[in-house]
């Protein structure tokens, strides 16, 4: 079972966002454990001090490098992965959070506003994480997504039938847009395909709308979708189908102008970047 240790000046934010949806439940059933840790536990003045200016001035209070010392020395063993968020790490992706899930223990440190002691990060710190090219008032919220998208590929933390394998982002793809009743509503309809029981056909359908879609909206993440599926191709030994962008441009000029309106797939004027 994947143990996550939690080093926060605000431990309360971590089981309160942790508590609902899938990740909440996989916590309740043990699929994985949370926990966090103030580091004022040890701090030994009558205010329970665990973070002070920083050396030369600036702006935000820094962590002791004390306190959080003995805070992550209390919760690390030798298998333990210590993770500190913040905006200089690589940005989480998928995939990283899928690796993730598969350690043992994660510690994850969370700075506030002005980090911790350089001399921790050099001494105690395996990765630094970031989630995005912003500016967080603390890594609490940062270690949480980070939490939240790992849990996601822990064996038991999706429902039945979820899958994260089958979410679009394994394979580089959006989501393709979903419907449910009634089939008629403000003034639009329902694709006909998904109202019909052919899986296969419908699998294949929501795959090439999840391309379409991510060739509209992410045209950079379609550009690496559709190197992995040209590689494909080639590889191919018997050619039964048409080179992949040729193939999704049929799909595309196939689809009904309706189908085209209710899925936002009308105006695709990324063809000519790609096809020309
Ligand atoms: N911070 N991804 C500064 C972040 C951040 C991010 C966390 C702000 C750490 C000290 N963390 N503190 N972006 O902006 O993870």
């Amino acid at each position: 079972m994947l143990k996550i240790d939690v080093i926060t000046l605000f431990p309360e934010m971590i089981a309160s966002a942790a508590s609902f949806g899938v990740l909440g439940q996989g916590l309740k059933e043990s699929l994985l454990e949370v926990q966090a840790h103030t580091p004022r536990e040890f701090a030994s003045d009558k205010h329970r001090t665990a973070d002070d200016r920083p050396f030369g001035g600036g702006d935000g209070m820094i962590m002791l490098a004390e306190t959080l010392e003995k805070t992550i020395l209390k919760v690390k063993h030798k298998n333990s992965k210590v993770i500190y968020l913040s905006p200089q790490g690589p940005v989480l992706t998928d995939e990283k959070a899928r690796a993730l899930a598969k350690e043992e223990h994660l510690v994850f440190v969370c700075g506030r506003y002005g980090g911790i002691d350089q001399r921790i990060l050099n001494t105690y710190i395996d990765e630094e994480l970031s989630i995005g090219d912003y500016v967080l008032s603390g890594g609490e919220l940062g270690a949480l997504v980070a939490i939240d998208s790992l849990s996601r590929f822990i064996p038991g933390v999706l429902g039945h039938g979820e899958s994260a394998d089958k979410d679009s982002f394994s394979e580089g793809l959006l989501e393709h847009p979903n419907f449910t009743r009634p089939r008629e509503y403000l003034d639009q309809s329902v694709p006909e395909v998904l109202l019909g029981g052919n899986h296969a056909v419908i699998a294949e359908w929501k795959r090439k709308v999840s391309a379409l879609v991510t060739l509209k909206k992410r045209p950079d993440l379609f550009l690496s979708y559709l190197e992995k599926e040209n590689e494909a191709y080639k590889n191919l030994k018997k050619k039964k189908k048409g080179k992949p962008l040729d193939e999704l441009f049929k799909f595309w000029q196939a689809l009904s102008d309706k189908d085209k309106k209710v899925l936002g797939l009308s105006e695709l004027s990324f063809w000519e970047d790609f096809h020309g």
